[in-house]
């Protein structure tokens, strides 16, 4: 094998005043903040996708990254060459998770018979790998939207045929993804949805995407899976209107299909700026109905409407929505997966070793901050005092009517106040947690 980061040594951690741009200034894996070490909070995976199969191309160019593997001619010696220098990535970055679609690890065959042979013989290499690496993965998801019979869709295709291909596909991942001991299992909407209502029958394709999820659901119980399946929400991008808009709308169609309780979401920042919310709204919704499970961790750009899937590093963005899940059950069997990509003329490996360093960094730097947050206490005070009139109002919402509301107003001569909001005081607050 050619080992592409030989070059780099074990990245470690030196403090934030390090000058060594190749080390760590917050991510201290093993150092305990809440109870629990960084390491275990975060759970930061690496994707396979964006780190070792983009190739640098964008709408008006191709690659520009010239990985060794992926100048091979044979497919086969290809996946295994990117898989050993994948793992050479993961130990010098002492990351604990990564995640992959089925397609990054290994080539399609000419049909699904030759596709699953080449899978298994992968999967075992993996398997192999993952006994003597510390890396675990995260998750492991079909993809269902790029190959050209994908072109109008998997599930919610008019072609029952190209449903059952997916079908079979998602099976042969959720098994491998089992047997890598992978802990969630993603479904990402990938085409499903549509470009012009001109030629599609919404009420069919939902009939037929609530179908798919619901076998997806009895398989993960017949095989034993027990991990998350997991929805992830983008409202636009490949497709004009995708199915899976935003959590609101992911927990409707499960809630319509009585999918509720088999799904939870995987949320990604930048979707949710597409969606035209926050990423803090969507994390506050998840948790606010019992579906959150994972996260995408990247930031888009403000300057154009796409998908560009960039690193984060800001950690006043990411505050508030790390707050809501550390406040409460934390990532549980979820973590934080860099689904993000270096930009096409960060060229060298040392750029990829850059761009995780930081991302890892302004995690751990917002995790600390939250734990400031928390041991102060005067966020959750305000929050508290500001709904504290309901805990003494209780037959509010249960035993009062309508009439029985109107009369102690009358009654009472019930004369409400408006009381400050304190946007600026709180967003004041907040800034002052940031060290
Ligand atoms: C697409 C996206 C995917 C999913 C996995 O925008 O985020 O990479 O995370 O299919
Ligand atoms: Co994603």
């Amino acid at each position: 094998m050619s080992d592409y980061f030989q070059s780099i040594a074990k990245v470690e951690f030196e403090g934030k005043d390090t000058r060594n741009p190749l080390a760590f200034k917050y991510y201290n894996p093993k150092q305990k903040v809440l109870e629990k070490t960084i390491e275990d909070h975060l759970r930061m995976a690496v994707c396979y996708w964006h780190t070792f199969n983009w190739p640098g191309n964008d709408p008006f160019g191709g690659q520009t990254f010239l990985r060794p593997w992926m100048d091979h001619q044979d497919a086969i010696h290809q996946a295994t060459d990117k898989m050993e220098n994948a793992f050479s990535f993961f130990d010098k970055l002492d990351i604990p998770y990564f995640c992959f679609h089925d397609v990054d690890i290994a080539p399609e065959g000419n049909n699904f018979n030759e596709t699953e042979l080449i899978q298994k013989k992968i999967v075992d290499l993996i398997s192999k790998k993952l006994e003597t690496s510390k890396v675990k993965l995260l998750w492991g998801t079909a993809n269902l939207f790029s190959h050209r019979r994908y072109m109008a869709g998997a599930a919610t295709n008019p072609n029952p045929e190209i449903f059952q291909y997916a079908a079979a596909q998602v099976k042969m991942c959720i098994e491998n993804t089992h047997y890598l001991g992978g802990q969630n299992y993603v479904l990402w909407g990938g085409r499903e949805g549509y470009e012009t209502i001109l030629n599609t029958n919404m009420k069919q394709e939902f009939d037929q995407l609530g179908r798919f999820l619901s076998l997806v659901a009895e398989h993960k119980h017949k095989i034993g899976f027990k991990g998350n399946l997991l929805i992830e929400p983008k409202p636009h991008e490949p497709t004009k209107h995708q199915y899976d808009f935003d959590s609101a709308n992911v927990f409707a169609f499960l809630q319509k299909y009585g999918l509720e309780k088999e799904f939870k979401l995987n949320i990604e920042v930048n979707h949710a700026i597409l969606a035209k919310h926050s990423f803090e709204h969507e994390i506050a919704y998840a948790l606010a109905n019992d579906i959150f499970g994972s996260i995408d961790i990247n930031r888009g750009d403000y300057l154009v409407g796409w998908d560009t899937d960039q690193f984060p590093n800001n950690t006043e963005e990411l505050l508030l929505p790390f707050y809501y899940l550390f406040k409460n059950q934390g990532l549980g069997s979820g973590g934080l997966n860099m689904d993000a990509k270096i930009r096409r003329q960060s060229i060298d490996p040392e750029d990829l070793f850059y761009a995780h360093i930081g991302a890892m960094d302004t995690c751990a730097r917002t995790l600390l901050a939250v734990e400031r947050m928390i041991n102060d206490g005067s966020y959750e005070d305000f929050l508290q005092k500001r709904y504290e009139n309901w805990t003494h109002d209780k037959e509010l919402m249960s035993s009062t009517s309508l009439e029985g509301i109107y009369e102690k107003v009358k009654s009472e001569n019930i004369n409400p106040q408006p009381q400050s909001g304190r946007q600026e005081y709180l967003e004041n607050l907040l800034n002052s947690f940031i060290e």
